[in-house]
């Protein structure tokens, strides 16, 4: 096994990541900046090393400061979280020609995912199913870029290549309006991302966002965990996923499942890893695959039995894994709550101090988070705070055992989100379940 892991991520992750760690043996290094020497990991860790100043570009961004702390505290891995240098591929080249071994998919893979239109090329050769579009990056010629545009049927997306997760789109509802956008993104993508690659596809308009999450070894194995909803979201920040998604039937996972599967045999992925896809009218259509562990990972934890993290480290240090597609059995349903530090109504930031905090319990209830009562919610980072997760044999369960947790938790000083997941919780559309992406902002009233 890995002898020592450095944790390049702060907050609920890195704690995350840390008791991994721990249940494996393996000794653990934090990574702080100065507004962080105080947070529940750090102080847990075997070693901790500051890496600079608040702003993230000084400390979680610096690959240098990162690297280096790494080289004088012997570690052996590098352990990225999610946001921060996870997806960058230079960073994770960087930490393995410095001899480190990087917790994720080659630098290769990650560069390839990270290049919207080249992921899309590679998951539609291995037969997965993608939304009908350009096939490639949009040219210069109007006629031609009319044309495809035509073929496709308006309304049309225009979407860089470097972006995703919601940054760097347009949607088109007319040939008169074409141009114009795709001149506009080209050159927000140029700034964005310092490329200026867009390409095109049919607009979805009620699609509901489903992902599945697969696990690679080193030797070829590879196996799906099933599939999550992320589709309870407010401008591209997700508020609650669940697994598995309401009424997605047994074999249309398995067939699902089973491409992506074929998919990551294919392009010889490794590590964690999520296919993103749209879903409407009962089709799938595959949008961006991201390359990290992600936030909602403990709601697949929770019905597969299996965990992601553990499984991470231990494929990292060349293991097999321990899993066949077989051993894979989805048992109830889980919901995830993303509690953040911030006003339920206005949706801004509400860093500050924790006056109280009391974690709710009981059967089914799983809270991932690094706050304690006296802790500092500092300015400079996301807003996450806590990670609220509730199990039960049925969706109906999870949702009750939420609902209680949500009412058991006290976090006083700051002002959080709770009030908005009670209320998302208690209402009929979300009860019933398979709402689509546009749904709490259109309950916000914000469309
Ligand atoms: C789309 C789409 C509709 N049609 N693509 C936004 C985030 C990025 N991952 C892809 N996104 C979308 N792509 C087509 N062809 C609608 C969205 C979208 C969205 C997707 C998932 C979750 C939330 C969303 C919110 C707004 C738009």
């Amino acid at each position: 096994m890995l002898e020592k892991v450095l944790i390049a991520n702060r907050g609920e992750i890195a704690l995350r990541i840390l008791r991994a760690c721990r249940e494996l043996g393996v000794k653990t290094v934090a990574v702080h900046s100065t507004a962080d020497y105080s947070l529940k990991h750090v102080l847990l860790a075997d070693e901790s090393v500051c890496i600079g100043p608040p702003p993230s570009a000084a400390s979680y961004l610096n690959m240098p400061a990162i690297i280096s702390a790494a080289e004088v505290t012997d570690s052996v891995a590098i352990h990225p979280g999610y946001g921060f240098l996870s997806e960058n591929a230079d960073f994770a080249e960087r930490v393995e020609n410095s001899g480190f071994v990087f917790v994720g998919p080659k630098a290769e893979t990650i560069r390839i995912m990270g290049d919207k239109v080249s992921a899309i090329r590679m998951m539609k050769l291995q037969g997965v199913p993608c939304v009908p579009g350009s096939d490639g990056p949009l040219g210069e010629d109007a006629d031609e870029n009319l044309r495809i545009a035509r073929d496709i049927g308006y309304p049309v997306i225009i979407k860089a290549s470097g972006g995703g997760g919601g940054r760097g789109m347009r949607v088109v509802h007319s040939d008169a309006a074409l141009m114009n956008a795709i001149g506009v993104t080209r050159s927000e993508a140029q700034a964005a991302f310092g490329n200026d690659q867009v390409y095109m596809e049919k607009y979805l308009e009620r699609p509901r966002h489903i992902e599945f999450q697969v696990l690679a070894d080193h030797h070829g194995n590879v196996i799906h965990l099933g599939e999550r909803d992320c589709s309870m979201q407010r401008r591209h920040q997700k508020v609650l996923e669940e697994a598995p998604a309401p009424g997605i039937t047994a074999q249309q996972r398995r067939i699902m499942g089973d491409k992506c599967v074929e998919a990551c045999v294919a392009v010889g992925y490794r590590s964690a890893g999520t296919l993103e896809f749209l879903y409407q009218d009962e089709e799938f259509y595959f949008i961006e695959m991201n390359t990290r562990i992600q936030v909602e990972h403990p709601v697949t934890e929770f019905v597969t039995g299996i965990d992601l993290v553990k499984a991470q480290l231990l494929i990292a240090a060349g293991e097999r894994l321990p899993y066949i597609q077989n051993d894979v059995q989805l048992r109830g349903h889980a919901i995830e709550c993303r509690i953040n530090a911030e006003d339920a109504k206005t949706f801004m930031p509400c860093p500050g101090p924790v006056r109280l905090w009391h974690s709710p319990g009981g059967p089914g209830v799983r809270v991932d988070s690094h706050i304690y009562s006296g802790y500092n919610v500092p300015p400079n980072y996301d807003s996450l705070i806590a990670k609220l997760i509730t199990h039960g044999e049925t969706r109906e369960t999870a949702i009750a055992r939420m609902r209680n947790a949500l009412t058991e938790m006290v976090i006083e000083g700051i002002k959080t989100n709770v009030p908005l997941h009670q209320e998302i919780c208690n209402h009929a559309a979300f009860q019933k379940g398979g709402t689509d992406i546009h749904y709490l902002e259109r309950r916000l009233g914000l469309k």
